[in-house]
């Protein structure tokens, strides 16, 4: 694990060099000579992924900017999940990014998660690394140093709600104005490193990525973004849930699936489970209602074989409604 932690060190001193060129965020295909230049993400990803060829514990890597896995080492145990620059489109306009690592052992998913770490970009390079413990680290002349461990309080001040508000669900927006209501402040600046960075630092909040009407799923990644941070939240005292379960248990198809995400103090992350729970129980009842109203028109028509046909139907998207639940 040491060598993991030194070559995401290694990295983020690169990447601070790399986002601190002039032509940067200005243009991304020319530099001042006419030069054409990488992409800052792939410019991003290609220093990582140079950093982690050279330790030999890790067996395979997976990169937002990859489509797929890459294996390193045959004999390597730790599988490193990562996204080289979170927020990439926030550089243009000079506000933090971030880079976030998800170290599982044996294998990618969440319940082999042993690590996770986070470097923000910002007025300062900061590092955030839990393993039992959250640490935080500050790089100062060349070099990461320890500055504390980091504990999340009961509740926080903080809300930082992700995605389209337009798209949101009716019972999403009223939560959030609840929170509102009761004198939280909004901080959003639309790179989930700062923003999850600012509310674990100031003791606690919520950062939300709900399920949208054009993204019902969320949009971080599992692997990359969801799961490192519910990591890290989880091991400073906080919690992080899809609505209903805790993330840590989802599982994942693919390196590149998404999943809706809560991250906070327990206040937050009760009442996101309370509200979230309660509309889950009226989708139900409703479901059963119009169900129950379906067989009874049915029953007045007397026809016994298409009414066995459509309850079979029926049921058949019940039982797959509660499995999608
Ligand atoms: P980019 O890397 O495309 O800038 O996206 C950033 C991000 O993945 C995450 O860092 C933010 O929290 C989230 O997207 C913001 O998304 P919305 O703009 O839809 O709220």
């Amino acid at each position: 694990m040491r060598d993991i932690f030194d070559a995401i060190q290694r990295s983020a001193i690169r990447i601070k060099d790399a986002i601190d060129v002039k032509d940067i965020g200005y243009s991304q295909l020319e530099n001042s000579s006419g030069e054409t230049q990488l992409q800052l993400d792939i410019q991003c990803d290609l220093i990582i992924q140079e950093e982690f060829a050279k330790v030999s514990s890790i067996h395979t890597i997976a990169s937002e900017e990859k489509e797929k896995e890459m294996v390193l080492n045959e004999n390597g145990k730790y599988f490193v999940a990562y996204d080289p620059l979170d927020g990439s489109s926030l550089v243009d306009v000079n506000l933090s990014v971030g880079s976030i690592y998800g170290i599982y052992e044996g294998e990618f998913g969440a319940s082999h998660m042993v690590a996770s770490c986070y470097v923000v970009h910002g007025p300062r390079v900061e590092m955030v690394f839990a393993e039992n413990k959250t640490k935080l680290y500050l790089l100062q002349n060349g070099a990461f140093e320890f500055v504390k461990e980091i504990r999340l309080g009961a509740k926080g001040k903080l809300m930082a709600p992700g995605g389209t508000q337009q798209n949101w669900a009716p019972y999403h927006k009223k939560m959030i104005d609840g929170f509102f209501s009761e004198g939280y402040r909004l901080r959003y600046s639309g790179g989930m490193v700062p923003d999850l960075h600012q509310i674990l630092l100031k003791g606690g909040g919520l950062f939300s990525y709900p399920g949208t009407s054009d993204k019902p799923e969320g949009k971080l990644r599992r692997l990359f973004e969801v799961f490192p941070f519910a990591f890290i939240y989880e091991k400073s005292g906080g919690g992080a849930i899809d609505g209903k379960v805790d993330l840590m248990t989802l599982g994942h198809s693919h390196i590149h699936d998404t999943a809706i995400c809560f991250f906070g103090s327990d206040y937050e992350i009760d009442r996101v489970k309370e509200v979230y729970a309660k509309m889950h129980e009226q989708t139900k009842d409703k479901f059963e209602l119009y169900l129950d109203e379906m067989i009874q028109k049915l029953q007045a028509c007397q026809k016994r074989k298409l009414i066995k046909a459509v309850v079979f139907v029926s049921l058949t998207l019940g039982a797959l409604l509660e499995m999608s639940m």
